[in-house]
């Protein structure tokens, strides 16, 4: 498993240093600020189970990369727009002082903008698979990025500040700022292995499941450790009063939580049957994760 992440890393690594454009290239500020947050030591979590999902389906690392690092940038893009003295205000991510803090707001922006772009530039670049057409890809992730996921949840999180939020709305932000990327790279590694209907769909369960596990031991880690551990700054929903899982239930019953999520996540991995160890896998290395 420690081995398949450290491989797996440098794949995407590699992959994103030969995609992204120069930071050479005119103008070198935006190429540099789009670098300079990618680059900032992500754990790279989406592109990995992308993969993971692609092999688990039969196909290549090699075919879904593409849509391993459009994911990335749609990902890093959310960092960057999200630590915005507009959204939550952070002077940190991912260990180091954020986009804004080190290139201004304008060209923050603009980066995050040109990486969200960016990702359906890579996107095009895969061909039409036998089952999945490529306007299946491209409106899998305009979807995912769009007003009904990623940012329906953004919207409801900022408008949820101060509130006291119920656990169906909590929900609701978790499953659309966090868990429908990420479901949707599992979704697209599979795409590009050209699963079989039946495969998508439990996939798609399992993703949505450990994609909220995911934001729930988000919201327990900002609580329980420090801002070095986590290479953002910790106790910012407090700070922020967020509607987070230990606000609304409390830090055992958060961690019960995600324990059971994880359990019901990898109950969809079942009639996956022994190619999908490496996702059983992952899911445990998430629920047991400190940063
Ligand atoms: C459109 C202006 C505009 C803003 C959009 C969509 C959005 C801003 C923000 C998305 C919300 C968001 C940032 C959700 C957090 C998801 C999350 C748990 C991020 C941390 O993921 P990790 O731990 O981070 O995988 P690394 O740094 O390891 O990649």
């Amino acid at each position: 498993m420690k081995e398949y992440l450290v491989t797996r890393q440098k794949m995407v690594e590699e992959a994103l240093a030969a995609f992204l454009p120069k930071s050479t290239v005119k103008p070198k500020t935006i190429h540099k600020a789009m670098r300079y947050s990618i680059f900032a030591g992500g754990k790279r979590l989406r592109p990995i189970l992308c993969l993971a999902a692609a092999e688990c389906c039969g196909g290549e690392p090699a075919t879904a990369i593409p849509l391993a690092c459009a994911v990335e940038c749609i990902h890093t893009y959310s960092l960057i727009h999200d630590d915005l003295p507009c959204m939550d205000d952070d002077d940190l991510r991912r260990g180091v002082p954020t986009s804004h803090k080190v290139f201004g707001e304008a060209v923050a922006v603009l980066a995050g903008d040109a990486l969200l772009t960016f990702a359906f530039e890579l996107a095009s670049k895969v061909p039409d698979w036998p089952r999945y057409p490529l306007r299946e890809v491209v409106r899998e992730l305009a979807v995912a990025a769009g007003s009904r996921h990623l940012i329906a949840g953004q919207v409801v999180d900022l408008e949820s500040e101060g509130k006291k939020v119920s656990v169906p709305l909590l929900r609701f932000i978790h499953e659309s700022k966090t868990a429908a990327l990420l479901s949707s790279s599992i979704r697209l590694g599979a795409m590009s292995a050209n699963a079989a209907p039946v495969q998508l769909r439990n996939l798609s369960n399992f993703g949505k499941a450990l994609g909220l596990a995911f934001q729930v031991i988000d919201d327990i880690l900002d609580v329980t450790q420090t801002s070095e551990t986590l290479g953002k700054s910790a106790g910012k929903d407090v700070t922020a009063e967020k509607a987070t899982y230990p606000s609304a239930v409390g830090l055992e019953r958060s961690r019960e939580i995600a324990r059971r999520l994880t359990q019901e996540a990898r109950g969809f991995l079942k009639p996956l049957g022994r190619k999908a160890e490496i996702l059983h896998a992952l899911a445990d290395h998430l629920l047991a994760r400190e940063y």
